[in-house]
């Protein structure tokens, strides 16, 4: 009999405070640390005015046109989100749902309903003192940025030297290598590498990358591609890939970070919260491993009609790290299905969620959600071993744990030096 095995009655308890306490590392995020000033979003304007946010307000009062509302000033903005989604009918959407769980952290009084004592909260803390908080409250251990050098303001922050903050990793993001020739030329320009002829796109583009990588140290490389995208492609995205993307990747030892099937803009009119998603082509996600065998991909796949499949693939590619519930996703009614047919095909070897936070305050609600999913579907799983006669402990439910919400990102990425 395996010593101090836990009794079946004893699993779910055991389970949900293996994965309440593991401390996460959040491997996407849009967050920034201190140093990164204005860059910082944080608090319950922020919290209010996210771009979830913002296309569940216009669906629910067409009345106020997308135009009249980015018209309005923020505060204006937030009273009007909070009226129409949380005073005029129920918040049980999960970004409604959302806010009022990290108000619940934090302490303070939900059923008050009352929109200016809980921004008064939140303008009271510090920078440093918010961020504390939100770790803490959160048990994130470690988030990774989107580090974005084609981004005017976040340029000139790394251009003016930041101060580094071992609790944010970077991640060095480059959709813009990905468009069509004239738009890389543009972009490439902007960020000081002018191409002398669109031949010369892919030597400056690796140009671009060194100088970054060499500015940043980022843990991998990453960029979303659109939902049709395919690969081996006859295009400069084809090559820009094949010639300069996967010789950096392999050069510098990084993982690429691929997310696919984003459609852009479909209704420009929302700004950010214009993207929709479409159905992808896994064919590119399984060439692409299948001709790089030396290079990581971590991959997350925006539609729910191609996760099956992403786990099959992932079956075939140890270079292959699905990750996350992306975006969509991220509901509780489908992180559910995608943990349960990721632990059904690649046991405990995948990376079950990020949180993609935007707002430094969206740590709490968005690990918090997934936390409590992840446990439940863990335990469901544990208990149909169990019932074999299998016999598990403790400490092999906090490993399980500690691989999901951190050790397989850090032993995939390699950065066990970097995070302690
Ligand atoms: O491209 C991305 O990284 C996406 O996550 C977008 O930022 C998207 O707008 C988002 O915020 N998803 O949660
Ligand atoms: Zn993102």
């Amino acid at each position: 009999m395996l010593e101090r095995a836990i009794h079946p009655e004893a699993l779910r308890a055991v389970v949900e405070q293996s994965v309440q306490e593991t401390p996460v590392l959040d491997i996407h995020t849009h967050i920034y640390p201190e140093a990164f000033g204005p860059l910082c979003l944080r608090g319950m304007d922020e919290l209010i005015r996210y771009h979830y946010l913002i296309a569940e307000t216009c669906r629910a009062n067409p009345s106020v046109a997308p135009e009249a509302f980015f018209a309005l000033a923020p505060p204006d903005q937030c009273r009007h989100i909070w009226k129409t989604l949380f005073l005029e009918r129920s918040p049980v959407s999960e970004a409604c749902r959302g806010v009022l769980t990290t108000l619940s952290a934090f302490g303070l009084d939900v059923a008050a309903r009352d929109l200016a004592r809980h921004q008064a909260f939140f303008a009271g803390l510090s920078p440093a003192e918010h961020i504390e908080r939100v770790f803490e409250l959160a048990r994130v251990s470690h988030v990774v940025m989107t580090n974005d050098p084609f981004d005017a303001a976040e340029r000139a922050v790394w251009l003016e030297g930041v101060e580094r903050d071992p609790r944010f990793l970077p991640a060095l993001r480059v959709d813009r290598l990905m468009g069509a020739p004239e738009s890389v030329a543009a972009a490439l320009a902007a960020a000081g590498h002018a191409v002398t002829s669109l031949g010369a796109l892919c030597d400056t583009a690796r140009r671009f990358l060194d100088e970054w990588a060499d500015r940043m140290d980022p843990i991998y490389l990453a960029m979303s591609l659109p939902s049709d995208y395919t690969f081996p492609e006859a295009s400069l995205r084809g090559r820009m890939m094949a010639e300069c993307i996967m010789p950096f990747c392999r050069e510098r030892g990084l993982p690429l970070a691929l997310m696919i099937g984003v459609k852009r803009q479909v209704n420009p009119r929302l700004g950010l919260a214009g993207d929709a998603v479409g159905r992808c082509s896994v064919d590119a996600v399984e060439a692409l491993c299948a001709q790089s065998p030396d290079v990581r991909f971590l991959v997350t796949l925006l539609s729910r009609e191609n996760q099956h499949e992403l786990c099959v693939s992932a079956r075939k590619f140890p270079n292959l790290m699905p990750f996350g519930c992306w975006w969509f996703l991220n509901n509780p009614s489908i992180i559910e299905e995608m943990t349960l047919e990721r632990l059904e095909l690649l046991g405990l070897s995948f990376i079950p969620q990020h949180s993609d936070a935007r707002v430094l305050d969206q740590l709490v609600y968005k690990w918090s959600h997934s936390r409590a999913v992840i446990a439940d579907v863990l335990c469901r799983k544990y208990d149909s071993v169990l019932r074999t006669g299998w016999a598990l402990t403790e400490d092999e439910i906090r490993r399980d744990a500690e691989m999901l919400l951190r050790g397989n990102f850090i032993q995939f990425a390699r950065i066990e030096s970097r995070v302690g």
